[in-house]
């Protein structure tokens, strides 16, 4: 009897210990709380702003050999451009995007002072109001400015440019394929967006916005995407429909590689982590499962013992099952709503 329940306890323990995440700090007692945009006000939304504006403004610290690479947003979107086909479609896209939006708001912490926490952008909301275009996210003053406009410059990479909002009229280096896919990724020009309604053009060339693809980013996508059992078929549905689909409607500097140009990105990308996050919730299986292949031609499968390449960003490659959980290891946040939508 007495040896039985032990053997009882004993199992549970080793399937505990099987499935738990390792802790390097088990004292994530008061973790920072991710906030939709909206739940900001003016004030926290204003020093976001003010510190990704900083960290735009400050020079570079890395790749001292690549002319293109001028600013401290530079090192990122380069890193983050480079690692395309290592970091998208691929098993590691969830733990590598989390560990580069926790890397942002570290950088704007440290060399930009930021007081606040990572917002995210809950494009769900917007989509079912079929709304999106007058997201407040777009906001010229309390958001991050409008769609790109027609400029009347000549100039290649001037002719469209965002030009309301904190980013307005701010010139990049880095351009990987915009406006086509086949450019170089070294060109001078605007800050720009260019939102893609999936409609085609009007009879002045114009292309029709619509309600942005609704339909590919609603409550009912993410709840179909919370509704499946393994990982790799919750992060395939998630990368492949509502991710793609939000950097394909804003276009422009939010389209290729270099997306981290598009300061929304790290707002869009931590909303990407929250679903993440809350299909993971606090179930142990979850916060380990991580399957699927290390390579876009799906041969090499993946474990949770995989390093992640960050080129010059770091001294040591992250490990993933140290961002299987945003609340144990180097990470210690939540979301403040992890509910799904009724
Ligand atoms: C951006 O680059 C253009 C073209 O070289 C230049 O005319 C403009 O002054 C630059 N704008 C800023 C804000 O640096
Ligand atoms: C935990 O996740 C597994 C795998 O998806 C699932 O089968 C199980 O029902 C979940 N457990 C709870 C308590 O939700
Ligand atoms: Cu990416």
């Amino acid at each position: 009897m007495l040896s039985r329940s032990f053997l009882a306890i004993f199992a549970l323990a080793a399937e505990a210990a099987a499935t738990a995440i390792p802790r390097a700090d088990a004292s994530c007692t008061n973790p920072a709380v991710r906030k939709e945009w909206r739940e900001l006000d003016d004030a926290e939304k204003a020093e976001y702003i003010r510190a990704a504006v900083c960290l735009r403004g400050l020079p570079k610290e890395k790749y001292a050999d690549m002319g293109a690479v001028t600013t401290r947003m530079d090192d990122l979107v380069f890193t983050h451009f480079t690692l395309n086909s290592d970091i998208h479609f691929v098993a590691n896209f969830l733990p590598w995007h989390r560990w580069f939006v926790q890397l942002h708001e570290d950088l704007l912490r440290t060399e930009c002072g930021f007081t606040g926490t990572q917002p995210y952008w809950d494009w769900s909301i917007d989509a079912d109001a079929k709304n999106t275009p007058n997201s407040p996210i777009f906001d010229p003053v309390t958001g991050f400015g409008g769609d790109g406009k027609h400029t009347g410059s000549n100039e290649p990479g001037f002719q469209r440019c965002v030009v309301d909002g904190p980013f307005a009229n701010t010139n990049l280096t880095l351009a990987k394929g915009w406006p086509n896919m086949n450019d170089a990724g070294n060109r001078l020009h605007c800050f720009t967006r260019e939102f893609n309604g999936g409609l085609g053009n009007d009879g002045n060339g114009e292309p029709i916005i619509g309600d942005m693809q609704a339909s590919a980013y609603n409550s009912k996508v993410m709840k179909a995407v919370n509704s499946f059992d393994t990982y790799a078929d919750m992060s395939d549905m998630l990368e492949g429909l509502p991710h793609a689909q939000i950097h394909s409607i804003i276009f422009g500097d939010m389209g290729p590689a270099t997306s981290p140009n598009e300061p929304l990105f790290f707002l869009h990308h931590a909303n990407v982590d929250r679903a993440w996050a809350r299909w993971q919730g606090r179930n142990a299986t979850r916060l380990a499962d991580y399957t699927g292949f290390q390579n876009t031609g799906k041969t090499i499968p993946a474990s949770i013992t995989d390093t992640m390449p960050i080129l010059e960003l770091g001294d040591t490659k992250p490990i993933v099952k140290d961002y299987m959980d945003i609340q144990s290891g180097p990470l210690c946040y939540t979301y403040s709503s992890m509910e799904m939508p009724l």
